[in-house]
This record gives C-alpha cells, structure tokens and sequence, in this order.
C-alpha cells in the first residue's frame, strides 16, 4: 500500500472573495445564472429519460411508449443518485463553473485547506404542482463529515418562487455545527415523509426564490426545508452533495467497521486531489431510488396513454 493522491484536477476560480466570506458567514451563496438555457434542457430532458426508466437500472422500470413525458415525470417526487446510472448527470456533478465554485467554499472554515472537494450523491428532484416539500433538517444528519464540510450545490432547472416550493434557510444555523434533533412531523399534507429537525427558533427564516440556471450552494449544518408546490409547474432541481476529499466519509456505517476510520469510496473527485486514492473506488450499484410523499399515495394508477 502507498499513499499516492490522484492526479489533481484544475477548476476555475468564479466567486469572489466578498462570495466566500459571505458563504462563510451565512451558510449558503446563491449565485445566478451560472448554468445556460441550453445546459438546463440537456439536464430536463435527462429527467425524462430516468422518468421513463430508459436507463438500464433497478429502481425505475420502463414505462410504455403511450405514456407521455409529463405524465411519466409528473409522478416523480425525487429521484436519488440519478448520476449512478447517467452520464448527463454525471457530467453536472463535474461541471467546471460549478466545480470552480466549490473549490473556494466548501471547506474556506478550514484553515490549510487547498480546494479539493468529492461527490458522494445527487438528488433530482421533479416535484410536480401538489407534491410535497422537505421539512426542516440539516444534511450532515445524512451524510457525516469529519470537517463539517458537507456542501449541497443546488441547480434550479425551473423559476422556483414561493408558490411552486423554493427552498427556504435559516441564515447562520450552521455556525455552532450542532446538530439539531429530529420527530417524526405531523404534517403530512406539507413535508414528504422524512423526519424534522426542531430545538431551534425559525423566525429568520428567509425563502430562496431564483430563477432557473442559478445555483445554490448550502453548508450541511444549514437549516432548510421546502413546502408544498402550490403552483401549476415542476419545480425540478438537480442537488448534488460534496464535501472536502480530505475528510473520510463515514457514511451508512457497516458492521464491523468503526466510526473512526469508516469511508465510503462510491465517490467522484470533482477538484484538487483524493488524498485517499490508493483505497481505490467501489463501482457505483447500477440502481437508482425514488422519494415518496402523500401525493404520490393519491396518484390514480398510470394507464396506457392515459390520465
Ligand atoms: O429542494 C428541495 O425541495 C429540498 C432539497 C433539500 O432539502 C436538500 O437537498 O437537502
């Protein structure tokens, strides 16, 4: 066994300094139009692509051909590690604006750190009109890190405004890194079926309306949630999760292993170096999964061509 790191992979520098510190400060950075009209299509019509379960994958069967587009996606709540299975999402894990971005933020609280960040997830999310949003969490529930470096980038492909279910913050929330409980929630009409977070007060909180193309970047300490798409459109996102290469990723612990040196390798390297290249890389599971809410319980069965 040796110790050498990958080869490193240059990304642009896109945010300013005043961006950084503001990441720092707040815990998230919307940055705007950083995706092209055309990029937000490619990455659309892959959603229909998964939707109509044309990848060879378990997870999502094929639909028939008379079912339609918006009908096979208008279904979908959210579709969780779309970049297992395709090369479109994949290729926006690694998009290099976005990648450029994350090299300054993700870890900037960590004195002598050098820009290297990794994937472990992605998340698309189609939330058609009616479907549920997320109640309040932080990510690092899910995905430990060892740095509190955990980073979602959030990339509108659709207008998200108040009405169809935008994202909402708690500015600051994620300055001490602690991390709130979590309940099962009572709301079911509002926030699909994972738990909440509470213990803290929300007044703050401020909603993230952008338009389609704009990223959002939020720290896994962050309080977020989003409601109820009370509008007539999708309001679809592309979510992928980051987080500095140099922190072990002890996530989904298995038996056998300890807190302490637990690291799961499924990962892509985005930027900088993977100090920890010569463990190798475990093959992703060809397999996606769907998130399930009150509203999809309440579809009426898909039919042929029908509604
Ligand atoms: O976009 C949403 O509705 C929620 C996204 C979210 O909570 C997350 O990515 O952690």
């Amino acid at each position: 066994m040796n110790n050498e790191t990958s080869e490193r992979i240059d990304v642009p520098n896109i945010v300013s300094e005043e961006e950084c510190q503001f990441f720092i400060e707040n815990g998230y950075l919307v940055v705007p139009d950083l995706l092209t009209d055309k990029e937000i299509e490619e990455i659309r019509g892959d959603a229909v692509t998964l939707a109509r379960g044309e990848y060879n994958c378990d997870g999502i069967d094929p639909v028939p051909e008379t079912v339609t587009d918006q009908q096979a996606i208008g279904r979908i709540l959210c579709i969780h590690q779309p970049h297992y299975v395709s090369e479109t999402i994949e290729k926006y894990v690694k998009h290099p604006k976005i990648c450029g971005i994350l090299s300054q933020i993700t870890a900037a609280h960590l004195p002598f750190w050098d820009g290297s960040v990794k994937c472990m997830q992605s998340m698309l999310f189609v939330k058609p009109p009616n479907f549920q949003g997320q109640a309040w969490h932080q990510d690092e529930i899910y995905i430990p890190t060892r740095d509190r470096s955990l980073i979602g980038a959030w990339i509108a492909m659709d207008d998200a405004t108040i009405d169809n279910g935008c994202l909402w913050v708690l500015p600051g929330s994620h300055r001490q890194g602690y991390l709130y409980p979590q309940r099962n929630h009572e709301n079911p009409d509002e926030f699909d079926f994972a738990q909440e977070s509470f213990g803290f007060d929300e007044s703050d909180e401020i909603p993230v309306e952008v338009e389609a193309g704009t990223l959002v970047f939020f720290n896994g300490y962050l309080l977020h949630r989003s409601r109820k798409n009370r509008g007539d459109t999708f309001r679809r996102v592309l979510v992928n999760h980051y987080c500095n290469s140099w922190s072990l990723l002890p996530w989904s612990i298995q038996e056998g292993e300890r807190p302490a040196d637990a690291d799961r390798r499924c990962i892509v390297p985005v930027s900088g170096v993977d100090p920890y290249a010569w463990k190798g890389y475990d093959e992703p599971p060809k397999r996606i999964s769907s998130r399930f809410c009150k509203a999809i319980e309440e579809l009426p069965p898909m039919t042929e061509g029908g509604e």
